[in-house]
């Protein structure tokens, strides 16, 4: 009877903390330099990507509208705020890795461009895998992402164009969980992301790109150095 009740009680403290997970909602602010924050398991950080030429990055998706935009990269028809320059199919064997503190990762190099108005919220982001590299119609394949921003609450990031200003300056490092992207690495990767619902887009493209001969940000001993520690590190009580 004691045992019983004490299983109640664990469970219910359980079911209390998944809905508590399911409610939360995470505002991840990257509008200081250096600054980064985790999401569902993946890891974003603010950092000046340069130089970003041709031969450097593979930039394989560009959105651009004013207000709220979006879109998704494919080489089937291109649709909502999707630039068709640029714009391509990817494969999970093109995206870098990277290994910090045991754990692997795809790494995903972000360029903002604003003018007024330099903080730009990213409010979606979702990444799929399929088959072939040509869906249009905002596949189904988005329902079932494997990675989703917004898995258990509506998280979005917010980001600053000026920290990174001028042409050839990547803004945001993503970081997905290598382990899930499961399947060939000949599968497909489509990337779908949503600007400007929380702070409105402006100006010019926003573009999606990986690093061609390897990543971009900084080898893990440096990353730690330069405030990705934080995630790892207990903090210190303060006495
Ligand atoms: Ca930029
Ligand atoms: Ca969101
Ligand atoms: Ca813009």
């Amino acid at each position: 009877m004691r045992r019983r009740s004490i299983l109640t009680a664990g469970a219910m403290a359980l079911a209390m903390t998944m809905s508590v997970q399911v409610a939360h909602a995470a505002v991840i602010d990257l509008t200081t330099d250096g600054s980064s924050g985790s999401v569902n398991g993946a890891l974003f950080y603010q950092f000046d990507s340069i130089p970003t030429g041709s031969g450097v990055i593979d930039s394989f998706l560009r959105i651009q509208g004013m207000g709220v935009q979006h879109g998704y990269n494919t080489d089937g028809t291109i649709e909502y705020d999707t630039m068709a320059s640029f714009t391509h199919s990817i494969q999970i064997s093109d995206l870098p890795t990277i290994d910090i503190g045991g754990t692997l990762y795809r790494e995903f190099m972000l360029d903002i461009n604003q003018n007024g108005e330099p903080i730009l919220s990213l409010d979606e982001l979702r990444i799929a895998l399929w088959d072939t590299g040509n869906l249009s119609g905002y596949s189904s394949i988005f329902a079932s992402p494997i990675y989703d921003l917004d898995a258990g609450g509506d998280n979005w990031i917010k980001m600053d164009y000026s920290l990174n200003a001028g042409s050839g300056h990547g803004d945001i490092i993503a970081l997905i969980p290598d382990a899930v992207f499961t399947g060939l690495e000949s599968q497909y990767v489509y990337l779908y992301s949503k600007f400007g619902v929380n702070s409105v887009a402006d100006d010019g493209f926003e573009e999606w790109a990986y690093g061609l001969q390897s990543p971009l940000i900084p080898e893990p001993t440096t990353i730690t150095l330069l405030g990705f520690g934080a995630l790892f590190l207990p903090r210190r009580k303060r006495r």
